[in-house]
């Protein structure tokens, strides 16, 4: 089935978090998020999110660089032209075009829920997705004191989250991570995720971390770095899962290789969409290396896409997937997502593509600026 695009329209909303998150490198109180709304030559319309943020201080990206991104170089190249394969839309955008993985997989995964529609099948049977629940982890983000870790720590515990993920950088690590594993005794899956926030001169401090059982440490060095990561891992019992160093197949595959982690967090948007996070998902699975969905403080639609890729196989660790509520007053999608009191949410199957409504007049009253691209130019 040909995949002939019309037009994509790109949007902007303000989406005011509940509480503010805080990662080692910055902190967000309001999401600016890109919505893509694409419409091929049958008015089948399929959406996406740009997972990119307001600043640079996770990938290089921000959302005014990959608004930039898609509508000079990589809207045209889709736009108009009939694609033969979902799969070979990455390929497309990528060809001579370096980075701006988060704007190519906008457009990318955007093409996969217009497929899925065309098909009339859910977004996660077109992925290959085998589950129909995924089990999911909260990511709590850096607190002030660790008695106010504690609190929302054994909060989301009682809820049912299967996976208790705390952000730490230095000067808010071991001690946090001691008080709430004894907290929450010592069976509970607890992680930490230091967003880049160390170097190889914190060895012998990260190595306390030991001491807790934690199921994984996440990206404690350089955010592009797979070598630094390798002495690391020689020197921790704690796998070390990596994050932002997983750009594609190669760094990926690089890992494996020099043993610099164990474990890999997928998310599509950080690799440029589906086509590659299910390639890498591939190489892990053949290398027994289990993977999981990470998050970047999506929208019920950037949802919809990560639960979709998380029903895959080999996604056997809780993703960071928490139910709208968990950040916003009211979500953008019908229904909104939510998590049962096994900490499960449910893959929509019933409903072609992404599997829930999109509230088009809560976005239009939510847009701060939009513009419309089509094969024959830009309109504002
Ligand atoms: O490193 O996983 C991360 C949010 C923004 C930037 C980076 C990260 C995160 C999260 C949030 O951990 C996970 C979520 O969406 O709930
Ligand atoms: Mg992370």
């Amino acid at each position: 089935m040909n995949l002939r695009l019309e037009r994509i329209t790109l949007r902007e909303i303000r989406l005011p978090l509940k509480e503010p998150f805080r990662i080692s490198s910055g902190v967000v109180s309001e999401r600016r998020i890109c919505l893509l709304e694409l419409t091929d030559a049958e008015g089948v319309t399929g959406w996406s999110e740009c997972v990119a943020g307001e600043l640079p201080n996770y990938s290089p990206e921000t959302i005014d660089t990959a608004w930039h991104a898609i509508r000079e170089w990589l809207a045209p190249r889709v736009l108009g032209a009939g694609i033969e394969r979902v799969d070979g839309v990455f390929a497309l955008l990528d060809h001579n075009v370096r980075g701006h993985n988060m704007a190519k997989a906008a457009i990318e995964m955007g093409c996969w829920d217009v497929a899925a529609r065309q098909r009339s099948v859910s977004l996660s049977r077109l992925l290959g997705g085998t589950r129909d629940r995924v089990v999911t982890g909260i990511s709590i983000g850096i607190q002030s004191n660790p008695a106010a870790l504690v609190q929302r720590a054994r909060a989301a515990y009682e809820q049912g989250y299967r996976k208790i993920k705390v952000k730490i950088e230095p000067g808010s690590d071991i001690e946090f991570v001691r008080a709430v594993r004894a907290e929450l005794g010592s069976s509970v899956h607890l992680m930490a995720d230091a967003n880049s926030a160390y170097t190889l001169d914190d060895l012998e401090h990260l190595a306390q971390l030991d001491e807790f059982n934690l199921i994984m440490l996440e990206q404690p060095l350089g955010r592009d770095d797979v070598v630094r990561h390798a002495k690391l891992q020689a020197r921790m019992t704690t796998p070390i899962c990596l994050d932002e160093s997983i750009t594609d197949v190669d760094r990926a595959e690089d890992m494996i290789a020099l043993k610099s982690g164990r474990i890999i967090n997928i998310k599509p948007g950080r690799v440029g969409g589906f086509a590659v996070s299910k390639a890498i998902h591939d190489v892990c699975q053949r290398n027994a290396i289990p993977v999981w969905c990470g998050g970047m403080l999506e929208s019920g639609i950037g949802r919809a896409h990560n639960v979709a890729l998380a029903s895959l196989p080999n996604f056997t660790l809780p993703g960071d997937l928490s139910p709208s509520s968990r950040y916003w007053a009211r979500d953008i999608v019908t229904p909104e997502w939510t998590m049962d009191g096994d900490g499960m949410v449910h893959v929509p199957l019933d409903k072609p593509g992404i599997g829930v409504a999109v509230n088009v007049d809560r976005i239009d009253d939510l847009t701060v600026r939009s513009e419309v691209l089509s094969a024959a130019g830009v309109a504002v």
